[in-house]
């Protein structure tokens, strides 16, 4: 297809170089680094963030959740109404769904990931489903819109973040109102006072500073739903609409980086390579390394799965014959078979590029071991 900056959005760049909008996106909003992934749970601070709009200040006080639309019972919650409901806690590897974009010609003008948009952290809250069975869902309801208190323009539209659920979806149980991350109340980017944890979903549908759940009777049309995350080749079609995670795998990058390009060195002998992989369609069941670029593939060892919503820790001793230039990859493949392409796969918004990761190395004789 003609992938011309024509035929596509007028948001869309051609370049390689990264714009100055770009910039302000990502300066705003950082991805985890990913030397992080030698932890289970992400240290908060290193967990990936992202806003479209600004951060909304939110009075605990004052703050409702109200659920209401198609219900036979409205309700207002205060937060101390919520935190005295029983409380689960999830692990769950949250990424967003625009992970690898920047990776891709032309691409949407948006955040511009690498591949760093990841992170995985131990959401404590209420599930969903109770309370929606204490409202009373309408046999007319269809999907249940949840919508945060942030506001801003996007694509023209002025809007509040908001997106929605089937409602057979939200009654599943990894569906979580949530007011603690890594056992400390949610700091002001992650939601605060109340957000919404879709595991296994890529970002976008767990709602930050979430406020209103309402019960409705046709699919919801707003712009996060309809407009953005879709996987479409051209601008005028419907397109498929971005749900859950498809497998990824990455690797702490080995040795020490050169400070500008970020390329590797190790020194020549063994070298243990470990790294990450998830999947929101199942878990994960095989991590695949190669050395040269993905012509021969070893299989990794794996690690108990760190629950059902949670990353797999993989490993694997690398031994480079010679000092020179390598490229390692790694490709991860889940339970239903789902796995990674070696090539990106175009789409229009730059979701969900999967595509494995390539690491350039130098392996040097006479380095600090
Ligand atoms: N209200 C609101 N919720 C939101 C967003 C937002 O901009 N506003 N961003 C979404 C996107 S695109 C992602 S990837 C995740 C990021 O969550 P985190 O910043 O806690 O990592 O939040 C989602 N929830
Ligand atoms: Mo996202």
């Amino acid at each position: 297809m003609d992938r011309s900056v024509e035929t596509v959005f007028p948001g869309t760049t051609a370049s390689d170089q990264i714009s100055r909008e770009e910039l302000q996106l990502a300066a705003r909003n950082h991805g985890m680094p990913l030397e992080a992934l030698r932890y289970a749970v992400t240290p908060l601070g290193l967990h990936y963030l992202l806003i479209h709009y600004d951060v909304p200040a939110v009075d605990p006080a004052a703050w409702r959740l109200v659920v209401d639309g198609r219900v036979e019972r409205g309700l207002v919650l205060s937060l101390d109404e919520l935190r005295e409901r029983p409380s689960v806690t999830h692990r769950v590897t949250m990424e967003c769904a625009g992970n690898g974009r920047a990776r891709q010609t032309p691409r949407a003008l948006s955040q511009p990931w690498l591949l760093e948009a990841v992170g995985t952290a131990e959401w404590t809250g209420t599930p969903l489903r109770p309370l929606l069975e204490e409202a009373g869902l309408e046999e007319s309801a269809v999907e249940l819109v949840f919508s945060g208190l942030d506001r801003g323009i996007e694509g023209g539209v002025e809007q509040r973040y908001q997106r929605s659920l089937p409602v057979g979806e939200a009654f599943g149980d990894h569906v979580l109102l949530a007011w603690e991350v890594n056992g400390q109340p949610l700091p002001p980017q992650h939601g605060f006072p109340l957000r919404l944890v879709v595991a296994g979903w890529y970002g976008m549908a767990s709602v930050k500073w979430l406020a209103r759940i309402t019960a409705v009777e046709a699919g919801f049309r707003g712009y996060q739903q309809v407009q953005a995350y879709r996987y479409r080749q051209h601008p005028d079609e419907a397109g498929v609409p971005v749900s859950r995670i498809a497998p990824r795998s990455l690797m702490v990058p080995p040795g020490i980086p050169e400070f500008i390009s970020r390329r590797r060195f190790v020194p020549l002998g063994p070298c243990r390579l470990e790294g990450r992989a998830w999947s929101g369609w199942g878990t994960i069941v095989e991590v695949q390394v190669s050395a040269d670029g993905g012509g021969e593939w070893t299989p990794a060892e794996l690690d108990p799965p760190s629950g059902p919503h949670a990353w797999r820790r993989w490993s694997l001793t690398w031994e480079p014959e010679a000092p020179g230039d390598y490229q390692l990859c790694c490709r991860a493949t889940d339970e239903t078979g789902r796995s990674q392409p070696l090539e990106p796969r175009w789409n229009l918004g730059g979701y969900a590029g999967t595509e494995v990761q390539r690491v350039e190395v130098t392996v040097a004789r006479g380095m600090q071991a």
